[in-house]
C-alpha cells in the first residue's frame, strides 16, 4: 500500500481503536479468537463509520435543495469488492494500513478475504459500477436500483479444460455494507386480471411478491459525496404457512418463501426454457416496478405536482432490461394517478432515456406477447396504445413495437426514451444506420453518443499503487479526480529518469502477478515475458477463437524454427461463458486444451505459454491489468458496442493489438496510430466481406498457417482421444465464419509479429506505453458522466 497522507480525520492510534471497538462489540469477539473475517469486518465496519455522516449529508441536501436525482436501473451493477475501494476514496490507508500493523495483522490478507459481489456478467454491469462512483465523485444525487442476487453470476472452474459452473456464495457471510431496509418494501404483483374503466383500468395481480430495499452507500473520491446503490431482494408476502406446517406439512409450509427467492437468486438463470424465461421477466419486472414506485414515493414526499416528474427524475435504462418501465410509468401515472394517457407518456419520455449495448441483433431483447400477456397482462394493453400513438404520429412507420407475436424491448425502450445512448461513436453511428434506422429517421435527435469510461479510482489508483504513486510523484495528485490531468506526463516521457521508473513499476507489477500465478494457480511465468492478455466475456464476436488459433500457428512455427529468436509470450485468457452458449464452451475447452499441449511442450513453451484462469472477475482484472503488455482487443469489427477493458489496459500503459471496432477507434486516435497495433477488416469491410462466396474458405485456402492450425485441431493434436472435438469450430471457421475469423487471420497474424518486434526493443515499447497511460485520460468515466449530465439528464452536481 502506499502511505497517502491524509491531512484530516482520525490518528492512526484512533482508527485503530474503532476497529477494536467493532471487533469486540459489533462482531462480539475477542482479539484472540478472532479469525481474518473479524478482523476484515471489523475494518470495513470502522471504514464504514466514516461513510455515514457524508451520506445522510448528501441527502439532506439534494432534498434542502430540491436537486434532481438520476436513477440508474440495472439488472448488474458489477461492483466487485468495497473494502479496498472505500479506503482509497476516503484516504485513509495510513490509517488502516498501519491499524493492522499495530494489530499484528497483514493488511492485504485481510482486504483480500471481502468476496467478489458477482452482481454482473460483463462491461454492461462494470460500467454502472464505474458510473456509480464517477456520479458520487461528481456530487450527483443519484440512486442505482438492481437485485440483490443471493448468487450473482456462477462460479467458474476447469474440469479437464470443460467450464462447470458453480453458484457464487458472496453473501453466506455477512455482508458489512450493505443496511437492510425492512420498512422500504413493495408489492410486486404478475399475472390475474384487468378490469377497464373508460380508458383506465384496474389491474388486480394474481400473485404477489415483496421487493425489500437494501443499501450501499456509494462514496465518492476524497470522500465528497455519498450517493445510494439500492439493491431489491425478493420475499414472500405470507413468509411461512403456519396451517401447513401444523398439519405436519413441514417442506410445503416454507415454500412460499423459497418461491418468492427465486426471483432474486441468481444472474441470468438459463432462459433457454420456456420457465427460465418467465424468471427472467419476472426478474426485469420485479426490480423496475420496485424502483418506480420508490422514485415516486420520494418525489411525491417532495410535494411536486406530477408533471414535474422530468424536473425532478432522471431514470437511465442500462439496456433493455428494465425496459418495462415505459409501460410500467405510463401505468402508474395513468391507471393509477388519474393523469390523461397522453400525459402519462410525455411525462414517462420526459424521465426516461435508455443506453444501448449491443448491435447483435440476437441480443435485443423480445419478449413472447404470450409470456408477457399471462405475466404482465395490463403492460401489454399499455405497449398496444403507445404503438399505435407512434403509429398516429408516424403513419408510413414501418417498424412496430410488436411483431409475430413478440415485443421488441429495443424499439420499445426507443420510442419511450426522451435520449438513446451509444456507447462509442462507432457503435452510435452503426445504431442509426442500423438497428434504429427507420427510429432514427423519424426521431433524429434522439440517439446521442456517450463513450463509455472507466473510473481512475480503481483502475489506477486503487489497482496500480506503483504507476500511481510515480504519477503523482511526477504531476501531483490532481489526476485522480481529473484524469485529463495525466497529459502533463507526455513531456517525461523524454526523461530518462521517469522512463526507468515507470518500466520498473510494469516489471515490479509483472513479477508480483508472476507470483501470484505460481502461489493461487500452480503457474510457473516469466515476468521478462510479453504478458498478452484477454479478458472479457467468451463470445464469438470477441474472437478468442482467433487469438487461440494464432498461438497454435505460432507453435507450429517455434518448433519447426526454434532458434529464430521468438519473444517470449505468456498468452492469458479470462472469461466466462453464458452456461447455454456451447460454441463459447468449446472455444474455453479448445483454449484449455491447446494450453495443456504447449505448455508442456519443451521446445517451445520457453517461447510462448498460454494460461486460462478460471473465474475471472473484477478482483482479477486489478491483477492482471497493471501487469499487461498486451491488450487483445480483436472483435470483427462493428460488433463491440464499445469495450471497457480497452481503456483499463490503455490507461495501465498496455499497448493495443485491435481492429478498428467500439471505443478501440478513439483510444487509437487518443494515443496515436504507431502506439497501437491495428489489423483487421473495418465494419464496412466486414459488411461486404460477409457478402463474398465461400470468403472463409478462400481464406483458409490462401493463408497456409492458418490451414495447418485448423488442420492440427481437426487431426486431434489437442484432443488426442476426440479428435472430433472441436469439428464444430473448424466447420464454422472455415465455412460460414460470420465473424471472420478466417479473413482477418493473415492480418492478425502480421500484426502479432510487430508485436514480437516491438517488445524485443523495451526501451520503445516503454515510451510507447507510457504514452498509452499520458494519453489515456479522456477515457475517465468522469467524462462520460458529464456528458449524461449535459445531453440526457439535465442535471447538475450539488458539490461546489
Ligand atoms: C457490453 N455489453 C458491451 N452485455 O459488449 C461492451 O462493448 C460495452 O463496452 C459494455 O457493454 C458497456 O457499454 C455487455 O456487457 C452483457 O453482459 C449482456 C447482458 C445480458 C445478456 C447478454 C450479455
Amino acid at each position: 500500500m502506499p502511505s497517502e497522507n491524509t491531512t484530516s480525520g482520525p490518528t492512526n492510534a484512533g482508527f485503530r481503536d474503532a476497529v477494536l471497538r467493532h471487533l469486540t462489540y459489533t462482531l462480539g469477539k475477542d482479539v484472540s479468537h478472532a479469525t481474518v473475517y473479524d478482523w476484515r469486518m471489523a475494518l470495513s465496519f470502522a471504514v464504514r463509520d466514516r461513510v455515514i455522516d457524508r451520506w445522510f449529508a448528501a441527502t439532506r441536501e439534494s432534498y434542502d435543495k430540491g436537486a434532481k436525482r438520476v436513477y440508474y436501473l440495472s439488472m448488474e451493477f458489477l461492483i466487485g469488492r468495497l473494502l479496498q475501494d472505500a479506503i482509497v476514496n476516503l484516504r485513509l490507508e495510513e490509517q488502516a494500513f498501519s491499524a493492522m500493523q499495530d494489530l499484528g495483522l497483514d493488511f492485504d490478507t485481510v482486504v483480500h478475504d471481502e468476496p467478489d459481489a458477482a452482481l454482473g456478467n460483463g462491461g454492461l454491469g462494470r460500467l454502472a459500477a464505474c458510473f456509480l462512483d464517477s456520479l458520487s465523485t461528481l456530487g450527483v444525487p443519484a440512486y442505482g436500483y438492481g437485485i440483490r442476487y443471493e448468487h450473482g453470476l456462477f462460479r467458474q472452474s476447469f474440469v479437464d479444460g470443460r467450464q462447470m459452473e458453480a453458484p457464487e456464495t458472496w453473501l453466506q457471510q455477512r455482508n458489512a455494507w450493505e443496511f437492510e431496509r425492512p420498512e422500504a418494501a413493495f408489492n410486486i404483483g404478475f399475472g390475474g386480471s384487468v378490469s377497464e374503466t373508460g380508458t383506465q383500468a384496474v389491474w388486480t395481480p394474481g400473485e404477489g411478491i415483496v421487493a425489500q430495499a437494501y443499501d450501499t452507500p456509494i462514496i465518492g473520491w476524497q470522500g465528497a459525496w455519498a450517493n445510494t446503490l439500492r439493491l431489491w431482494a425478493a420475499k414472500p408476502v405470507q413468509l411461512f404457512d403456519l396451517d401447513r406446517f401444523n398439519r405436519g406439512e413441514f417442506a410445503a409450509a416454507a415454500e412460499p418463501e423459497a418461491l418468492a427467492r427465486t426471483i432474486s437468486r441468481v444472474l441470468y438463470p438459463d432462459d433457454t426454457t420456456e420457465i427460465g424465461k418467465e424468471l427472467r421477466l419476472k426478474q426485469e419486472y420485479f426490480f423496475t416496478a420496485a424502483s418506480l414506485r420508490d422514485i415516486l414515493r420520494r418525489f411525491e414526499s417532495e410535494g411536486h405536482s406530477l408533471e414535474m416528474l422530468p424536473k425532478k427524475a432522471a431514470i437511465q435504462l442500462n439496456d433493455t432490461h428494465p425496459a418495462i418501465a415505459g409501460p410500467e410509468l405510463v401505468r402508474l401515472l395513468h391507471d393509477e394517478r388519474g393523469i390523461a394517457f397522453d400525459d402519462a407518456v410525455e411525462i414517462a419520455c420526459g424521465c426516461l432515456s435508455y443506453t444501448n449495448h449491443t448491435l447483435l441483433p440476437e441480443a435485443l431483447e423480445r419478449w413472447s406477447e404470450g409470456l408477457m400477456s399471462r405475466l404482465l397482462p395490463r403492460h401489454v394493453a399499455l405497449i398496444e396504445r403507445i404503438d399505435a400513438a407512434h403509429a398516429a404520429k408516424h403513419p408510413h412507420r414501418k417498424v412496430t413495437l410488436m411483431e409475430h407475436g413478440e415485443i421488441k424491448m429495443g424499439e420499445l425502450s426507443f420510442v419511450m426514451a426522451h435520449k438513446v445512448n451509444g456507447v462509442s461513436a462507432l457503435h452510435t453511428d452503426l445504431m442509426k444506420t442500423t438497428v434504429f434506422k427507420e427510429l432514427h429517421g423519424l426521431y433524429p435527435d434522439r440517439i446521442v453518443n456517450q463513450t463509455n469510461g472507466v473510473t481512475p479510482r480503481r483502475w489506477m489508483l486503487s489497482c496500480n499503487p506503483r504507476l500511481s504513486g510515480l504519477i503523482t510523484e511526477t504531476i501531483g495528485d490532481g489526476w485522480v479526480g481529473d484524469l485529463e490531468k495525466l497529459s502533463g506526463l507526455e513531456k517525461s516521457v523524454g526523461d530518462a529518469g521517469f522512463m526507468e521508473a515507470y518500466g520498473k513499476a510494469k516489471r515490479d507489477n509483472k513479477v508480483q502477478l508472476s507470483n501470484w500465478l505460481q502461489s493461487a494457480h500452480g503457474v510457473k511465468t516469466d515476468p521478462d515475458a510479453l504478458f498478452d492478455v484477454q479478458i472479457k466475456r467468451i463470445h464469438e464476436y470477441k474472437r478468442q477463437h482467433l487469438n487461440i488459433l494464432e498461438a497454435i500457428a505460432l507453435w507450429q512455427e517455434i518448433r519447426e524454427n526454434p532458434n529464430a529468436g521468438w519473444t517470449p509470450r505468456v498468452k492469458i485468457f479470462g472469461g466466462k461463458a453464458a452456461p447455454g452458449y456451447f460454441f463459447a464452451k468449446d472455444i474455453i475447452h479448445l483454449i484449455n486444451d491447446v494450453a495443456k499441449v504447449l505448455n508442456s511442450d519443451p521446445v517451445t513453451s520457453p517461447f510462448l505459454q498460454i494460461v486460462f484462469l478460471p473465474n475471472y472477475n473484477v478482483t482479477m482484472a486489478e491483477r492482471l491489468i497493471p501487469a499487461s503488455d498486451l491488450s487483445e482487443q480483436i472483435s470483427t469489427a462493428g460488433k463491440e458496442a464499445s469495450g471497457t477493458g480497452n481503456m483499463k489496459l490503455t490507461l495501465n500503459g498496455a499497448l493495443t493489438i485491435g481492429t478498428l471496432d467500439g471505443a478501440n477507434v478513439e483510444i487509437r486516435d487518443r494515443v496515436g496510430a504507431e502506439n497501437f497495433f491495428l489489423f483487421g477488416m473495418t465494419a464496412d469491410e466486414a459488411e461486404a466481406r460477409r457478402e463474398v462466396a465461400d470468403h472463409a474458405a478462400k481464406a483458409v485456402k490462401a493463408d497456409a498457417r492458418l490451414a495447418r492450425a485448423l488442420k492440427a485441431i481437426s487431426d486431434g493434436a489437442f484432443s488426442a482421444k476426440e479428435r472430433g472435438r472441436y469439428k464444430g469450430i473448424v466447420e464454422n471457421v472455415s465455412g460460414p465464419d460470420y465473424f471472420l475469423v478466417a479473413s482477418d487471420f493473415a492480418d492478425y497474424w502480421q500484426a502479432q509479429r510487430e508485436v514480437d518486434t516491438a517488445f524485443a526493443n523495451p526501451q520503445d515499447w516503454m515510451r510507447a506505453a507510457a504514452l498509452n497511460t499520458a494519453r489515456a485520460g479522456w477515457f475517465s468515466s468522469d467524462r462520460t458522466i458529464r456528458g449524461y449530465l449535459a445531453d440526457i439528464w439535465h442535471a447538475e452536481s450539488l458539490l461546489g
